[in-house]
Parts: structure tokens; sequence; C-alpha cells
């Protein structure tokens, strides 16, 4: 990337063709043997799993290497306009297969990889699964960087580069233990190159000068403490193409190796203090998905990435010689919910103290440059920041954060004058004590757009989240919604799956179009295709039912229906919902007579999903889970009409087991509460039904699918808010099924009843704010539909195949071209062969 403009093309071609030949000449197998002999500095003998694995990711990362060189310098040459996506978190999933598919060198290396003795796919499994994310937000940074590689954007991703990520989840007694995620230990990340020529200051505290400067007064942030960003790349690439992009991640570490006055002060333990404080700020994600802890540590997280990130971007432009006029028309800065806000006032004081320019034209600058991404309209999550904190950690930002206020709410009062309540509405600080910043409100006054991740999410963020925003500015307002990565989540997820429909659609060019799929359609009830598309599940059902055997030691038959409900565990996902059901449908088994019983339909309840650290109730729901599926699983009554499981430590790479592998998925959030949800749109593509509420992107899937595809239950999101109200005047009879729910969990039927008290008190005195209760009936009776449509094979097949084939919309390439076309006016710059 810092190869001067200048350098002779003819002499990267000569590279290049040198490098080719290199890479003609070496078969996979010498390559890999020469990682093991050199790079390793192993024996070849025995060629042990994790050695053959590193050698294996370093061969296939020399190939990707000249890719991303090359891509580089000719974005550098043709200087076009670029996206930058700020995204505090990113779950990037193994790169083993990943990049051996995008380059499209599996054939050479499966068979390489078998000569030496080993399945590509076993050497895949040793490798660590990054998880520098919660759950959707950041799976959804990395399926748009996969996006925006294969779509020839000149696009970067930045981050941090978290020394722990994501806790490892363990179960024990049914309840779960974090574990922390030294991801990074024991070997060499291969998928990273550290940067030690792109560092970066970062400041913190301090205080600020102001001086004269004519007649005008100029700011200068000074003191305080100042900790280094070091640049952590791995490469991106698209696939089948030759551009290769960067994900930069920033790593933390003291700005002087020690200090040398305190060093021979004696103070050694005062010196090395510095760096452990230095060091802390990119030592762990914070694992809270959807709460806002307002912690100090959380905000010096998210200002040490987006300055670090601010001046990367600067010094790129400078580098190409524009002047700071230009950023808008040379970068788009998206940021990925409020988490990079702090970016706004951080790029203001750069153009104000550093380049001296004037209020009017930075500002123009930068709401040319921001775009803001919101992901979610649960309270709990929005983030605000105590004013006090930010006058202490970041005070040049506070003042301009103020000033921007003002000059915001004159606007308003020039639109709306003497409305007072608007005022306060719209204001960026919020006038509690202490006093709090917005950062949502900071977000959409500095930016040029603001969107929602699916159509009702963004109708909901207009209308209930930001009425008198909207109102003001309803242009800025806009929806983009979501999509996965057909590369990670179809051809690598599901080799079988990919294999058919490579085969039924003639060549691969699904994998980059999968609005392809729909030819499939016309073909739902061929009786081949039906035969085929069966025996594909098939496949990763025992897959799966392997993977339940060696972790849960429960057998399980891949006749049954398997019925999988995985995400982070939240009251509002209501995973206690599907539970409550579980023991109905137990209490029904156990109560229905032999003949009964034959008529049937076996399930399999697969559960998955973190609960973040502190949230007892949610903690409480794993608990009662792991409990009714002792129980279940242990009762010789049931046999295999019922089995339960829950899966630890819900990741990426189990993900890409369990998705391929159901036949019904739960979505099943209280209406209006999840923004959009990803997974839906994974498994539907992998032809499971869905079992869901109208809410997030569940509603535009049963557009395309078409709604009788579907399974869908429960309120409707306009009507939530009149049904908590008319409950809370007259509380509605509990249906009887329910009841007799509770009474067993209170009867101790799965472990004393003291375990689940905050779980029945929260449903029997709570308000039913998930409407749980109020759900309870008709979903139901969705279930009992689910069984009916089961048993006709052919059926079900069919809006199997149908499901599948209509999913075209719901790619992350879709997804991204809206972004480039109507928030980044980017164009796309393949990069020559
Ligand atoms: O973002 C996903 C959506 O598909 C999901 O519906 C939505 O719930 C998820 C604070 C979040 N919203 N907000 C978060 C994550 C971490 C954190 O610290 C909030 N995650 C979502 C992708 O659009």
């Amino acid at each position: 990337e810092d190869e001067p403009l200048e350098l002779h093309v003819e002499e990267r071609k000569r590279q290049h063709a040198l490098a080719q030949e290199h890479l003609k000449v070496e078969p996979v197998e010498a390559s890999v043997l020469r990682h093991v002999q050199y790079t390793l500095a192993r024996r070849h003998q025995p060629l042990t799993a994790p050695d053959l694995y590193l050698a294996t990711a370093l061969s296939v990362r020399e190939r990707l290497i000249e890719r991303w060189t090359d891509t580089q310098s000719y974005y550098t040459t043709k200087d076009p306009k670029r996206v930058c996506y700020l995204s505090l978190e990113y779950l990037v999933g193994r790169c083993l297969q990943n990049t051996i598919h995008n380059l499209g060198v599996e054939n050479e290396y499966t068979r390489g990889i078998a000569a030496l003795g080993y399945e590509l796919e076993d050497l895949a499994a040793e490798e660590h699964d990054p998880a520098l994310g919660n759950g959707g937000l950041g799976r959804l940074a990395s399926c748009f960087l996969d996006s925006m590689a294969t779509l020839n954007y000149p696009a970067w991703g930045y981050g941090l580069r978290y020394r722990y990520g994501m806790f490892e989840q363990r179960i024990e007694r049914g309840q779960q233990r974090e574990v922390p995620d030294y991801w990074l230990q024991g070997h060499t990340n291969p998928w990273e190159v550290q940067r030690l020529d792109i560092s970066y200051p970062v400041r913190f505290y301090g205080h600020v000068h102001a001086v004269r400067q004519g007649c005008n007064l100029r700011y200068q942030w000074e003191g305080g403490e100042i900790v280094k960003a070091q640049a952590f790349d791995s490469p991106i690439p698209g696939y089948r193409t030759r551009n290769t992009n960067t994900m930069r991640l920033w790593s933390s570490c003291a700005w002087d190796e020690f200090d040398l006055n305190a060093f021979n002060a004696g103070q050694l333990a005062a010196a090395s203090e510095a760096r452990v404080r230095a060091e802390s700020i990119s030592a762990v994600l914070y694992p809270n998905d959807h709460t806002d802890a307002g912690k100090e540590l959380r905000l010096k997280q998210q200002f040490f990435f987006v300055s670090a990130t601010l001046q990367d971007v600067v010094r790129r432009l400078k580098r190409s010689r524009r002047p700071l006029a230009e950023l808008p028309d040379k970068v788009a800065i998206q940021l990925n919910d409020t988490h990079p806000t702090i970016a706004i006032p951080e790029l203001m004081r750069i153009m104000l103290d550093v380049e001296g320019l004037e209020w009017a034209e930075a500002w123009s600058i930068s709401t040319r440059t921001f775009a803001y991404t919101n992901h979610t309209i649960l309270p709990e999550a929005l983030e605000r920041w105590p004013v006090p904190l930010l006058e202490r950690l970041l005070p040049r930002h506070m003042q301009i954060i103020y000033e921007i206020n003002h000059r915001h709410l004159q606007e308003v009062e020039a639109r709306w004058p003497h409305d007072t309540e608007r005022l306060s509405a719209l204001s960026i600080i919020e006038e509690s004590f202490p006093k709090m910043v917005r950062m949502a409100v900071l977000a959409i006054v500095g930016s040029h757009s603001v969107n929602g991740v699916a159509e009702i999410h963004t109708g909901l963020v207009r209308t209930r989240l930001f009425p008198q925003l909207a109102d003001m500015w309803p242009e800025r307002f806009n929806n983009k919604t979501n999509g996965v990565t057909p590369r990670r989540w179809l051809l690598l997820a599901n080799p079988s799956l990919a294999a058919l429909l490579t085969k039924w659609l003639g060549g691969q060019g699904w994998v980059t179009d999968i609005e392809r799929l729909r030819i499939l359609k016309a073909h739902a009830a061929n009786p081949d295709l039906q035969q085929e598309w069966a025996a594909s599940k098939r496949v990763n059902k025992l897959r799966l039912a392997d993977y339940i055997q060696r972790h849960c030691g429960v057998e399980v038959s891949a006749d049954a229906l398997f019925d999988v409900h995985v995400k982070r565990i939240h009251e509002y996902k209501r995973q206690l919902l599907n539970i409550l059901s579980i023991v109905h449908r137990y209490n029904v088994i156990k109560a229905a007579s032999p003949e009964e019983r034959a008529h049937m339909v076996p399930h399999v309840k697969v559960f998955a999903g973190k609960a973040a650290a502190g949230y007892y109730l949610a903690k409480r729901v794993i608990h009662l889970i792991n409990s009714v599926a002792a129980v279940v699983n242990g009762d010789p009554d049931v046999g295999p009409l019922l089995k339960v499981v829950f899966l630890a430590n819900y990741n990426v790479s189990l993900a890409e087991v369990i998705i391929p592998a159901s036949d019904i998925s739960q979505h099943i959030s209280t209406a209006g509460m999840e923004a959009s949800g990803t997974s839906n749109m994974k498994f539907a593509l992998n032809g499971g039904l869905i079992l869901g509420t109208m809410d997030g992107a569940n509603i535009e899937i049963a557009d395309a699918i078409g709604r009788h595809n579907m399974f869908v239950f429960g309120a409707a999101a306009e009507d939530t808010d009149g049904l908590r109200r008319e409950m809370a005047y007259q509380p509605p009879p509990t249906d009887e099924r329910l009841q007799q729910v509770y009474s067993c969990i209170e009867a101790g039927a799965f472990g004393p009843a003291s375990d689940f008290r905050a779980i029945l008190d929260s449903l029997q005195h709570g308000n039913d704010f998930y409407l749980l209760a109020h759900d309870f009936p008709s979903y139901l009776e969705a279930q009992a539909e689910v069984d009916r449509v089961f048993v006709n094979k052919a059926d079900w097949i069919h809006r199997s195949i149908v499901s599948a084939s209509c999913m075209g919309r719901f790619s992350s390439d879709r997804t991204i071209s809206e972004y480039a076309a109507n928030i980044w006016h980017l164009e796309a710059v393949p990069c020559p062969e």
C-alpha cells in the first residue's frame, strides 16, 4: 500500500511473472512441506494436523498476498473513491476454506492435502474461529467485507484487534460458564500481517488550550496520555476476482516501550502500569449484546479505534496530494451502529484544530462523508455517554459536541420557533443528571444518511425512535435490508446443496448471483430434484446428528424433524417461549395413547446461543433448557419422539454445521423488536422452513417466498402497544396448557423450582412485556401446522425448494450494491488479472 506511485509498471509485471512462475512449478504438496520445514522448522514425519493446517494456511497465503499487494497498488494508481466501514465488531469465522474457495484453488488443495494423507476439511477444523463480535451485527460486517471485495469495491474494514474475543461458553451442571477466549495463544495467525510501519498516537484526557490567531480563537488539545495504535492487516479476497481488500484492526500498546524517567528513578512499577493501561484498551471485546453498560474503557476503545482510523484516512488523502475539501469525493465512512460515532467530533477536531478549516466548511465535509446504520430500537442498547466522562476523557470533543448541538438547535428554533418540546426531543444532550450525550442523535445530525436494516425496522426508526429527526430531514432516512454472503453460507457450509445447485443450474454462476436459484422454483415438483434435494438435506442432518452425539452424547435420528433455535439468548428473542412449548409437547406425549404416539412427528429441538455474562434471566433460560433436556432425553417413555439439546459455544463454525441441517428454524421475537435478523436468511437459503413472527426481515422473506411457505404466528408489531395497555388494564386468563406448564416447573419436574423462580415470576407477576403468554396459543397452532405438513414429504420438500429458490434478494451482494449506489456513490474498480 505504501509502495511509491512511481513504481515502474514493467517492474511490477516482471515481479508478477516471476511469482506466477514460482507458483506454477511448485505443487501444493511441495509448498506445504516447504512451510513445514522452513517456516515452522519441523521435521516432515510425522505430520500432525495442527502443523499441517498452519503450513497449508501459509501456502495459501502466498497466493493471496500477491493479489493483495497488486490490488492495493492498483487502487493507489487509480485513486478511486473508497468506502471505510467502521465497526467495533467482526465475526470473521475460519479463513482457510473461504480463502481457498475464493481463490478457486479448491481442487488443487484438496488433492494436494489428500496426497499428504489428510482431508482438507479436517485440517480446516484446526483453525481457531476468531470471534471479535457478539452476534448478528458483527457477522453482518464480515458478510459485507466479503461482498465488497467480490463486487470489486475499493473498501476498507476498520476495527479493533481484541486480544480476547467473545468468551467461550461451557455448559456445566446445565449452566453457562464463561471462559476467556485467548484466540492468539499458542500459534501464529497466518491471516494477518502486523504493519510495523503503520501506527498512530492516540491521546486521552489532557486539557484544551485556546490560542489567539488573528481575530480568531484556535483550540489545541494537549497533555494527558498517549497510546499507540498499531495496525494489523488481514486480506479480504473477493470470490473469483483479483480484488483483495484490507481489514485493518488496531491493537493498543504503550507509546514508549517504557518511560525512561520513571525507570531511572526506580519507579519501574509506575512505568509498567502505563504499559498495562495502554494494552488494556484493545484487550477484550465487550460481550454485551444489545446493552449499553456505559463503561469508561468502552468509550476509550471507541475513541482509540476512531482516532487511529481517521488519522489513517487523512494520511492517505494527503499522500494522494488532495485537500481535505475533497474528502467526501474520495472517502465514504459508514458507521456500523453508534459505536464509532465519536468519529464525527474527531474529524471536526482534526479539520478545525489541526488543519485550520472554518466551521462551516468542516461541517459540510464531515456530514457529506459520514453515514450511519441503526441496528436496534431497543432502548437499553441506545448509547448515551455522561457529559462529565466525556469532559474528562475527551475535553475538546465535548466542546465540539456542544457547538454542534448549539448550531443544530438554532436550526430547529428557526424552523419551529418556540417549540420547546421539539427542542428537547431533538437535542444531542439529554438534560438529565448527569447530562448525557445521545450518540444516535449525534450520528444522525452529523451524517447525510441514516439507514435501518429491514423495511419494518426502518419504519420504526422513522416513526417511533426518531420521529422529530425524520420530520426534520425525511430525505436522510432510508432502508437497506440486510443480506448474507452465499459464499460462506451456501458454498462453504453446504457442499452437498452447492453441488446440486451447480448441477441443476448448469454452472457456478449462482455463487455470485443467487437470483439464479429462482429457476428451480419451476422445478420444485420435479421428483428427481426433490429426491436429490432430500438426500442433500439428509447428509447435513447426519452431520449435525454426529456432532450432537459427540458433544452431548444424545442419539438423534435423521428422520426426526430438526427444529432449530440458535441466536444470542435474549428475552425479546423468546427462547423461553420455545422451551415452554417443549414442556407442553412433553406433557402431551406423556398423556398420549400408543396409537396417538404412533402418529406423532418425532422432534429434535436444537438450541444454541450465549447469554451476556451479567444477564441474569437469560442465564436462567439456558439453565431451564438444559434441565428440561435432561428430563426429556432420559425419559424412556418418550423415546425418539422428543429430544432436546443445547449445543455449547455457538459461533460461526458451529452455525455452519447447524444451519444446513434444519428442517425448521425459529425466529420468534416479539413483533417490532428484532431489527432484521440474518440467520433467518441463511436458514431459508439452505432449504430450511421458518417458524416465525412478522418481525424484522421475516416479513420480507415471507413476501419473497410466499407467506404460505412460512409458519407465521403471533401479534403484529402495530398491535403490541395496544395489547400491553389492554393487558395491564385487564389481565387475561392464562391459557390452560401454559398454566399446566407453569405447574410442572413449580412442582419441580425439572429440578428445584427455586432455580427457575425468577423466570416464573417474570411470567406470572410481570406484565407479559414480551407477549409470551399472549402469543402462546397461536404459537402452538403454528407448530401443529408444521407437524401436519412435515408428514407429507413431497409437500415439505416442495416448500423447501421454493423457499431457497426465492431468496435471491437476501444476498449481501444486493445489500452492498444498494449501499454503494445510494449512500456511498462508489464505483467498482476491478483489478486486472
Ligand atoms: O444487528 C443485526 C440485526 O440483524 C439484528 O436484528 C440486530 O439485533 C443486531 C450493541 C448490538 N442490533 N444491535 C446490536 C450489538 C452489540 C452491541 O454492543 C448492539 N446488534 C444488533 C444486523 O443488522
